[in-house]
């Protein structure tokens, strides 16, 4: 259909905007042609990929400046977690999501100053929420574990806080959702196999105790992303450990108590995040 003229409009973009000239009005045309493009022509096509007065809420991991939609979408586009964005156009802000609206039609709610956009054009298959709760203890071999709940590629882990508190200093009594001393950006949850064998992190040191950006030991949630997809089987055990726990290092001055949790796993049969288009 319009797919390889629109690649081409797209890559037009990008040289103007890489070149810096006459990019505003340039860019002001571009939004109304993108607009035209994702309207009524598009139910005969494929399914809408932007939506005006929306945003998924909820799912967003990451936030930049943006001038413009246009700007949003070709940030978003450089981004493989970015699955969809929201621009808010009274703020300038350009929200990265990992979560589309077809795989988080919940949370795709109106939003008069905001703009959505999906960058898959095919449904990835994803699953959601894992049932019930998980707890996390920081000593005595007391990991939490859930099952897969069906086989495919597992690309992140979200682990939403729920309940509790862990620790790794009595003598201090740090306690905090997913470390040991409070907002600290030192975590200590790591995720294995069945056999204990670590998947996240990925390229851990041996010493367990990780870093990811823009989270901490206080944050309601913390989100596991795999740069590598873990390939699982339906029902395969996994579980959540405190690293010292794991290790069997320096538990005897640990908190007794224990972290629960929501997990939400997000499955993607494709990975490969289609053109913009
Ligand atoms: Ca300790």
């Amino acid at each position: 259909m319009r797919r390889k003229r629109m690649k081409s409009f797209v890559s037009k973009i990008r040289a103007a905007s890489s070149a810096k000239i006459w990019l505003k009005p340039f860019l002001a045309l571009a939004v109304l042609l993108i607009m035209s493009n994702n309207s009524a022509s598009e139910a005969t096509c494929r399914k809408e990929k932007m939506t005006w007065g929306s945003a998924l809420m909820n799912h967003t991991y990451k936030t930049v400046h943006a001038d413009n939609f246009v700007g949003c979408l070709l940030k978003c586009n450089e981004d493989p977690q970015c699955r969809s964005f929201n621009f808010w156009w009274n703020k300038l802000e350009c929200a990265f999501n990992y979560a589309a609206r077809y795989s988080a039609p919940t949370s795709f709610i109106s939003q008069v100053n905001c703009v959505h956009r999906d960058m898959d054009s095919q449904p990835a298959k994803w699953f959601v929420d894992i049932p019930g709760e998980v707890c996390m203890g920081s000593k005595d071999d007391t990991p939490g574990a859930f099952l897969t709940p069906m086989a495919g590629k597992i690309s992140t882990l979200k682990l939403v806080y729920i309940s509790g508190e862990v620790g790794c200093s009595l003598v201090f009594q740090w306690s905090s959702n997913w470390g040991c001393r409070p907002d600290s950006n030192l975590l200590y949850v790591v995720i294995t196999d069945d056999k204990d064998k670590i998947v996240f992190p990925e390229n851990h040191n041996g010493g367990l105790i990780h870093t990811i950006p823009g989270f901490t030991s206080s944050s309601p949630e913390l989100l596991f992303t795999f740069s590598s997809p873990l390939v699982v089987a339906a029902g395969q055990k996994y579980k959540v450990w405190y690293s010292e726990d794991l290790r069997d290092s320096t538990e005897y001055d640990n908190q007794s108590g224990k972290t629960c949790m929501k997990i939400i796993v997000t499955f993607s049969i494709n990975l490969q995040r289609t053109e913009v288009d």
